[in-house]
């Protein structure tokens, strides 16, 4: 649906008004633009403007209320290290009544974030740098919030990475078949059921009290965090929408999911998904730089586990989504999803094959 834009910037403590505003980013849940404020002539000024997906996020007035507290600590930790609290985490501008969003007539949710220039994401790795940088960024992350009291925290999607959860509601989605689309696709429902064991992993874990729940970024997608053009450092992470309390192998997870390879998570010739190791270590590297010294040994074991289980869980994600018509990602194309899908199981191949040496690469921090 399209939104007529300008009353919506007008909620906004901007001091000034709109000159340009554009789709910005290749997000799969919000819609996000970015607004120049400012005359014609003179310099602008740069914001993000996002409508928050509440078919997605159930409560927004929650995850607000959730990013209004991690980026006020955020700001004071930057700050208290020496860093620049402007450009090193999002700062939210208000809405004029003085909220951190707006709620228009239509039950739409919208917020707005200072714009970070001189940084840019991508959505294909184009270095191994990037990787220890991102790394670095998520490994830092985790550290800057190992003080913030995690009670406080909403859980903005229930049982977000509770892997067991989601391979069962893929079992219902394919009994379903509400889109008419198994027959298509037995070879992935065989590559998802033959790993159903997976799925209980990390959730008996946490119920035996053997993995802290600690706060969490849970959507450490490559393209969530920005590098910054002068340095190629990890300047900041984005999207916090999921910040919640959850496991450090969910954020290393992920971020090697979709980090460790040079191929698009959407990339439809099969020939060019591959683990890459050099991404892999870099990644390791970066994120054990700054975490490492958090983690404890059993989580530190289970580090290609994580990389292993968020890959599957993606993919059985992309993969119920398709079955169920696409109701979930924002789609592109026909059949996207099950592209998706397929490129993060060609990665859960490629992660078994390489076990022992990711095993030992992580093995080396401990
Ligand atoms: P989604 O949840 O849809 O993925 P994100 O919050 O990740 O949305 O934003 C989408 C894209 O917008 C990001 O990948 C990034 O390129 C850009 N972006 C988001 N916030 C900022 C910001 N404060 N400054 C600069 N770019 C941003
Ligand atoms: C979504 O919002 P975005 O595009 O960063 C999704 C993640 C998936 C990812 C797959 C809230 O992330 O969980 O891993 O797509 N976010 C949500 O690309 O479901
Ligand atoms: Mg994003």
């Amino acid at each position: 649906m399209a939104h007529d834009l300008e009353p919506i910037v007008r909620q906004f403590q901007f001091g000034g008004a709109a000159r340009r505003i554009e789709p910005h980013g290749c997000g799969h849940i919000n819609d996000t633009y970015a607004v120049a404020i400012g005359p014609e002539d003179g310099p602008a000024r740069r914001y993000i403007l996002q409508r928050l997906n509440h078919q997605v996020f159930h409560q927004p007035e929650q995850v607000m209320a959730n990013i209004e507290a991690v980026t006020r600590h955020l700001r004071r930790k930057i700050a208290a290290a020496g860093g620049d609290p402007d450009r090193e985490t999002l700062n939210l501008v208000p809405a004029v009544d003085g909220r951190s969003f707006y709620r228009d007539g239509d039950g739409n949710y919208w917020r707005v974030y200072a714009f970070i220039g001189g940084a840019r994401t991508y959505q294909v790795v184009e270095s191994p740098e990037h990787l220890y940088h991102a790394g670095r960024a998520f490994g830092k992350f985790l550290r800057m919030l190992e003080d913030f009291p995690a009670a406080r925290l909403h859980e903005t999607i229930p049982d977000f990475h509770h892997t067991r959860q989601r391979f069962e509601r893929f079992q219902q989605a394919l009994a379903r078949d509400s889109a008419g689309r198994a027959r298509a696709v037995g070879a992935e429902i065989d590559f998802v059921l033959s790993r159903a064991a997976d799925t209980a992993v990390l959730v008996e874990l946490i119920a035996a009290g053997r993995l802290p729940l600690r706060v969490t970024h849970n959507d450490t997608k490559f393209n969530n965090v920005l590098i910054d053009d002068a340095t190629g450092a990890g300047l900041c992470v984005l999207d916090l929408d999921t910040v919640m309390p959850g496991l450090s192998l969910y954020d290393f997870g992920d971020a090697i999911r979709s980090g460790a390879t040079r191929a698009a998570e959407d990339e439809p010739d099969l020939a060019k998904v591959s683990l890459d190791m050099a991404l892999f270590e870099q990644f390791s590297r970066g994120y054990l730089a700054e975490a490492g010294p958090v983690l404890t040994p059993l989580e530190l074991e289970y580090l290609p586990f994580g990389a292993k289980l968020m890959t599957l869980e993606c993919g059985i994600r992309f993969l119920t989504d398709h079955l169920e018509g696409d109701v979930y990602f924002k789609i592109h194309r026909p059949g996207h999803n099950l592209d998706r899908a397929r490129t993060q199981f060609k990665l859960v191949a490629e992660l078994e094959k390489h076990w022992d040496r990711m095993a030992r690469l992580t093995g080396e921090y401990r």
